[in-house]
Order: C-alpha cells, then sequence, then structure tokens
C-alpha cells in the first residue's frame, strides 16, 4: 500500500453525506471507511456506504455525452462532445419556450437534494412554473400538514430535552443508520419512547411502548389518544385556550374515538391507546419524531397526519425545551431553499388539482399526476422534460410514466448510469459521484466541512451543478434575458454562495480537513408565538384549517382532521383483494431503484421478496420460498414469498424498485390523496398466488 493515499471527503450514495476516509492508489478509488479523527463520527459507514467502489465503477455509469440514435425508448445512442449537447440543449429548450411557452418545460430532479437550489434557478431563469421533484411523492406532504397547522416549517423534536418521544413512525435503524447510535442515546438516558408502526421492527423492539396498528389508521389512533387526553383533562389549557383555532368541535368530533371504537379501527389495544396518550401527555416534555414518507403514503394521509400534529398543541409541547420547536441552532445554509423562491407567475402542473399544495407554498410543482398531463395535454402541452436524476420506477404504474416519456419531443436525463429511464432519452449526460467533486457541508451541530474530490470523474463525468451552470450560459448565449447572478459566478462563487450566511470562507475551510463551527448560529429560542401570530389565516394553531376549507365545495376538503378508512370507503371488491398491500418500507441494504445494480447488496436478496404472515401464507396454500404472483386492482407481478411475523396476518409488504418485480406496477396511478397527491404506496389491495411457472 505504498502510495495509497487517504482523502477526506463524502459519501452520498443515499444523500445522508457522511464523512469518509476515501483509500485512493493510482488515481483510483480501493476502498472506503468512515472518517476517522472527526467529530461526531464513529469509523464506521452503512451496507450501501461500504460498497462505494461497486457505485463508482458500476458497469452501468454513463461515461459521456450520449445522444439517441435509435427510435425513443429503443436504447441506442451515439456518444458525443459536451460541447455538442450542451448546443443541443440549449438550442431545443429556446425553440420549445418560443412555440410553446416556457411552461411547456419541467425541470425535474430525482431523489438527490444537493443540486436543488440551482436546478430551481435554472428553471426561473428560463421562466418555467414547473421545477418539481420527487418530492411530490416525499417529505412535502407532512410538511403541508404541518403548514396548515402551525403555519410554518416543520419543527423537529428537541431530542436532547425530551422524557418522551413519540415515534410516528420511522424505522431509523434502517432508514437512517447514522442516526441510530442517538436513539440508543436516548434509551440510556431513560426516555420514554412510543413507536408507532405496523411491524414490530428493531426501532420497535427497543421502545418502551409498541403502538402496532394496522397501515392507514393513523388517523384514528392519533384521535383516540386526543378523546383520552381530553376526557382525562391531561391537555393544556392555557396554551389552547389562547392560540388553537377550531377546538370545540375537534373536542367533539374526538367523542367518536374512544379508545374501545378505535381499537376495533386500527387494531391497537385500548389499554395501550390509554397508555401511550397518558405517557404523551403527562411525562413531558414530549416530542414526536415524523417520517417524511410512510403516513403520507396513504389516500388519507394528510389528514392522518395532521391528527398526529394536533396532539403537540393539544400537550403544549409547541416550541417548548424538550417538545417540537422551531429550529435550534444552525441553520442549513448547505440548503439554499426558502431564499430561491419558484416562479409562479403561471399555472404550474398539479395546480388546479391540488390547490392546497400551492397555498402552502410548497416551493415546488406538485407533478405525481405528470404522466396523465403529457400525455392528455392537460391543463397544457408539456414538451420538454430537463431531468436530473429521473428514475420511472418510483411512481405508481411506471411504465405509463415511460409512454409520457416517449411522447415528449425532448427529454434530457442526467444520470449517473444507464437506467430504464435514461434509456428513453434523447440525451443522457453523465453526472459524477460525490467521490469525483468537492463540496461544502453542515453537519450536526453547525459544523461545516470541505468534501475533496478523492478521484477524478469516471469518464467525462462533470458535477451537476457545473452542467446546469453551462446549460444556462449557453441559453445566455442566445438570449441575454436569461441570466441568474449565481450561476454565471463559476463554481467556487457558488459553494462561497452557499457559505456566505456561516462567514466562513471556502479558502479558509479548504484548509481545515477537521471541520470549522460556523460563525453565526444563532442561539436557540422558545414560545415565539408569544411574540407574533402562527402565519396561518386565523393567526392560531389551526386543527380546523381555513385553508383546506376554501376548497371545501370544490375539492371536497374538510378542516378537521377527519379520518377516513380507505378499507372500507373504496370501491375495490375486497373479496378479490383481500390484502392489504404495503410497498417500499427500507431495507438497510437497498435504496430505491438505485442500488439493485452493485452485487454486493442485490445478492442479499436476488429476487424481489413477498413478505407474508404465515397464517396468510398457509391459507393460500403458499410454502416459505415458494414463487408467487401478486395481483392488485392495477396489475401484477412475480416474487418470492418470505415467511415473516414482523407484521400482523392481512397484510404483505414488497419492497420497490426492482427491475425483476416493481412493486409500482401493483399501485394504481390515480390511487392518490386528493390534498397532497402522494400516491397511496402503503394502503392498496392485492392477493397473492402461488406461481406454478417457474
Ligand atoms: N436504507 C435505506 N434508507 C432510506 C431509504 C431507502 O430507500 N433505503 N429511503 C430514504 C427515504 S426517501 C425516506 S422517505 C426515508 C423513510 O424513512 P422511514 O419512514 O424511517 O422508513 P420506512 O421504512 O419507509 O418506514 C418506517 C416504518 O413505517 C412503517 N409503516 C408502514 N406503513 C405505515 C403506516 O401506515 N403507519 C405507520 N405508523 N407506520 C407505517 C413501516 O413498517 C416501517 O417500519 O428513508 C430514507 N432512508
Ligand atoms: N412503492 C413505493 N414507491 C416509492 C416509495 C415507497 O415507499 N414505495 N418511496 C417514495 C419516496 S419517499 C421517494 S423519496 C422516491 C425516491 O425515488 P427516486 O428519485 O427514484 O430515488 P433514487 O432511485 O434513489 O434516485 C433517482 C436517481 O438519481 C440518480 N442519482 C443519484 N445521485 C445522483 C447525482 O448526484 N446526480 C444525478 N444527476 N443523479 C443522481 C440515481 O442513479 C437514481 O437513478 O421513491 C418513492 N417511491
Ligand atoms: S448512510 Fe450509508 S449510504 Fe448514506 S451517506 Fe452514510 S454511509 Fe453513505
Ligand atoms: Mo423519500
Amino acid at each position: 500500500m505504498g502510495d495509497t493515499k487517504i482523502v477526506k471527503t463524502t459519501c452520498s450514495t443515499c444523500g445522508s453525506c457522511c464523512e469518509v476516509d476515501a483509500y485512493v492508489r493510482d488515481g483510483k478509488l480501493m476502498s472506503v471507511e468512515g472518517a476517522r479523527n472527526t467529530p461526531l463520527q464513529s469509523g464506521g459507514m452503512c451496507a450501501k456506504g461500504v460498497a462505494a467502489t461497486q457505485y463508482v465503477y458500476n458497469k452501468e455509469r454513463i461515461q459521456y455525452p450520449m445522444k439517441r440514435v435509435g427510435k425513443k425508448g429503443e436504447g441506442r445512442f451515439e456518444r458525443i462532445s459536451w460541447d455538442e449537447a450542451y448546443e443541443m440543449i440549449a438550442e431545443n429548450l429556446l425553440r420549445i419556450r418560443k412555440e410553446y411557452g416556457a411552461r411547456s418545460a419541467v425541470f425535474y430532479a430525482g431523489y438527490p437534494k444537493w443540486y436543488r437550489p440551482a436546478l430551481l434557478r435554472l428553471a426561473n431563469a428560463y421562466g418555467s412554473p414547473n421545477f418539481c421533484t420527487e418530492s411530490s411523492t416525499c417529505f412535502q406532504a407532512a410538511a403541508l400538514a404541518w403548514r396548515s397547522l402551525y403555519g410554518n416549517g416543520i419543527c423537529g423534536p428537541d431530542m436532547k430535552n425530551a422524557r418522551t418521544l413519540l415515534i410516528w413512525s420511522s424505522n431509523l435503524y434502517h432508514s437512517n443508520t447514522p442516526m441510530s447510535g442517538m436513539y440508543q442515546g436516548l434509551k440510556k438516558r431513560g426516555v420514554k419512547i412510543i413507536d408507532v408502526d405496523p411491524r414490530h421492527t428493531v426501532t420497535a423492539h427497543d421502545a418502551d411502548i409498541h403502538l402496532q396498528l394496522i397501515p392507514g389508521t393513523d388517523g384514528a389512533l392519533a384521535l383516540s389518544m386526543a378523546q383520552v387526553i381530553i376526557e382525562e383533562d391531561l391537555y393544556d389549557k392555557e396554551f389552547v385556550g389562547q392560540y388553537v383555532y377550531g377546538f370545540e368541535e375537534y373536542k367533539e368530533y374526538v367523542q367518536k374515538f374512544v379508545p374501545e371504537e378505535a381499537e376495533k379501527i386500527t387494531g391497537v389495544p385500548a389499554e395501550q391507546i390509554r397508555l401511550a396518550a397518558r405517557t404523551y401527555a403527562g411525562n413531558g416534555p414530549a416530542s414526536v419524531m415524523f417520517s417524511a414518507s410512510p403516513i403520507v403514503h396513504h389516500i388519507n394521509g394528510v389528514q392522518n397526519y395532521r391528527a398526529v400534529f394536533s396532539l403537540i398543541a393539544l400537550t403544549g409541547n409547541y416550541d417548548v425545551e424538550g417538545g417540537n420547536r422551531t429550529q435550534p441552532g444552525p441553520f442549513s445554509p448547505a440548503n439554499e431553499f426558502g431564499k430561491v423562491r419558484r416562479y409562479d407567475g403561471e399555472e404550474a402542473i398539479g395546480q388546479k388539482d391540488f390547490p392546497v399544495w400551492f397555498d402552502l407554498s410548497c416551493d415546488e410543482a406538485q407533478c405525481t399526476k405528470i404522466a396523465d398531463y403529457i400525455l392528455e395535454e392537460e391543463p397544457y402541452p408539456i414538451k420538454a422534460m430537463f431531468a436530473m436524476g429521473l428514475n420511472h420506477r418510483m411512481w405508481p404504474k411506471p411504465g405509463h410514466l415511460l409512454d409520457a416519456l416517449e411522447k415528449l419531443d425532448f427529454y434530457v436525463n442526467v444520470e449517473l448510469f444507464m437506467s430504464d429511464s435514461s434509456k428513453a432519452a434523447d440525451l443522457v449526460l453523465p453526472a459524477c459521484t460525490s467521490y469525483e467533486r468537492e463540496e461544502v457541508h453542515v453537519g450536526r451541530g453547525g459544523r461545516f466541512f470541505f468534501s475533496n474530490k478523492a478521484i477524478e470523474p469516471v469518464g467525462e463525468a462533470k458535477n451537476d451543478i457545473v452542467i446546469i451552470m453551462e446549460v444556462l450560459k449557453r441559453m445566455k448565449q442566445r438570449d441575454a434575458a436569461i441570466s441568474d447572478e449565481v450561476l454565471e459566478g463559476g463554481y467556487d462563487a457558488y459553494m462561497q454562495h452557499i457559505l456566505e450566511p456561516s462567514g466562513l470562507t471556502l479558502e479558509v475551510l479548504k484548509n481545515h480537513s477537521e471541520g470549522m463551527m460556523g460563525k453565526n448560529l444563532f442561539s436557540p429560542v422558545v414560545k415565539t408565538y408569544e411574540k407574533q401570530p402562527f402565519n396561518t389565516p386565523s393567526g392560531k394553531v389551526e386543527i380546523r384549517s381555513l385553508v383546506l376549507e376554501r376548497y371545501g365545495e370544490s375539492h371536497g376538503y374538510e378542516g378537521l382532521p377527519v379520518y377516513h378508512d380507505y378499507r372500507t370507503e373504496t370501491e375495490i371488491d375486497r373479496t378479490e383483494y383481500p390484502f392489504i398491500l404495503n410497498t417500499g418500507s427500507r431495507k438497510p441494504q437497498f435504496f430505491h431503484a438505485r442500488v439493485y445494480r452493485m452485487s454486493w447488496l442485490a445478492n442479499i436478496e436476488n429476487e424481489p421478496l413477498v413478505d407474508i404472515h404465515p397464517e396468510d401464507a398457509k391459507r393460500c396454500g403458499i410454502e416459505d420460498g415458494d414463487y408467487v404472483k401478486v395481483v392488485s386492482p392495477a396489475g401484477e407481478i412475480t416474487g418470492i414469498a418470505m415467511y415473516n411475523v414482523m407484521g400482523e396476518p392481512g397484510i404483505v409488504y414488497i419492497y420497490h424498485g426492482s427491475s425483476k418485480g416493481e412493486a409500482n406496477e401493483l399501485i394504481g396511478k390515480d390511487y392518490v390523496d386528493p390534498i397532497s397527491g402522494f400516491p397511496g404506496y402503503k394502503g392498496y389491495f392485492c392477493r397473492v398466488e402461488k406461481e406454478e411457472r417457474r
């Protein structure tokens, strides 16, 4: 290992930006491990991160700009120069803008978050209201539910000071590995932990109280806890009296959910509901940890989360130490959002269907129905897609989206891999991984660090932001009005721009491999509401939402956090599809569609597994390990049955993103929450049959 060097850099295989030591020899990445001698890093890494060399040197990596030569979707490409690629983009985007208007071009980002502010700037400079992302299925619906109540961005749990933590719901050992050490710390400190999860996960195993509910019944459970809290006089009368709008109607409504009734709906024993309610309300300060996805991956998701979030106001745990509070400590300068606003001079896609999304100013358009918008030219023609990390498999009925992409006049995908979504494009551009680029980051506690380039980019891959900057430049050469001060400054200036609020300079940070504390950290404040009203129409916490009520007649939205049961209020014949289908609960070795191409990870489960309770399986004549067909009203896939007793009978769990059996083929494309547009990934219906074919 004579000339092996260690480069301080970052893993971004899942976007969590763990600091790592990269071992590099002769310009080649040999291996990685968690950064040593770095505050708050243990030296460990998760399975996905450790497999970095298989990610970086994957045979599916796109090496050069590639132009389609075959028919659309055929996947035949030829190598072109970057210059040619940029000219092709500028020419096509401007031609389409001239013919159909700027709104006919969509600027799209998949899961990666780090380049989004720059892409939004590009969309704004071009003049399109249609900047949209994968967050049309992730996080934003939870944020919307929160904002409808409190009028601000989600307030995270203040775990350092909490005596009770209500996890609703997250399986952080699998989905947020960097946080698992902190979770163990809470246990040691004696914090009472309540976990709400239909499966007995490792996280649930460590909790003091596990509320094992039926998926998608979260609203009924939260309303029932509220019923107990009010009935037993455990609520914060002062806070409620002064700051809550709609309490009397809510109080009356929750009476329908006495624990014995809620038990029938949720499957959680009444006494457990009472115990959880008493613990959360009585052993304060208490905070709620939320998740970006499972609750809102239901067609009743927004109202269910509104019911959960209402508990915070009810118990006076809003913006107090140990509760859910406006973010103390450092801002996140690595994320420029909030500073750049989406251009909203024209109607965006999704605006008619999901108006509250826009009223509550989610800074992007709602694009779950984009395939329909393209195919039907409603509300207007969409002709171009400039995408960075577009993966069609993440959406319900992925084949439908692929058809739509092929209908576009011009579709570019900037990607790491020649995925099936890339194969449908007119032009694919090679992006680079975090090992191949420089970046600035902010870590926990307000510590900033500079991530070095460990290796030169594979082939001719480039940093996404550099690509965005060059696209802007080429468009500006044709139309001087297309401009953006930040994107025109070059990449170093961009990093400095991001650092600006921290008071640090790029030069100084580069020379401090251990990182530096930001200078302008603001000190935590509590009870902000005593100084300024809530940013809602009533100025109070709206348990009864006036924004939702605006659309009572047109869209059927209700102001209270009402509970609707997707199992009974459905036209789907449950005798045909007796099981609840829950897709996408995170597995530690997988990350959506991206890492199946890495054999170290993919070989752990070679075929899609269909997790089924043995009691259900036996009734269907299915043995553990049998090939099975899963059939839903929307489609069918095959996989291997795995007996699993983590959940209760009646529910089938499948991970998504596999080309060998894509769970999303089973989800109906119109099966969405009417408020947020989020698909019901975790509460659809299916049956399972033994597959005789193999
Ligand atoms: N390894 C890995 N980590 C990831 C990801 C990944 O793909 N792989 N994805 C990232 C992304 S995009 C996200 S959004 C986060 C998600 O992060 P998490 O929310 O923590 O992850 P999930 O496993 O999707 O869901 C957590 C738990 O919710 C439970 N659950 C399912 N349905 C319901 C329900 O209806 N109600 C309740 N109360 N619980 C339910 C599941 O049993 C599961 O144990 O994970 C991130 N981290
Ligand atoms: N059935 C079901 N479907 C789901 C979910 C579920 O739970 N169940 N979860 C939903 C949720 S919460 C989410 S967040 C979405 C995630 O869905 P996706 O956006 O599909 O997530 P990924 O596959 O992780 O990433 C998309 C693409 O980005 C590429 N990429 C990675 N890094 C970079 C980069 O730096 N630059 C560029 N240009 N490209 C890059 C990857 O190669 C990948 O092809 O899936 C949703 N779909
Ligand atoms: S959690 Fe794993 S994959 Fe994600 S950044 Fe950290 S090491 Fe990489
Ligand atoms: Mo997500």
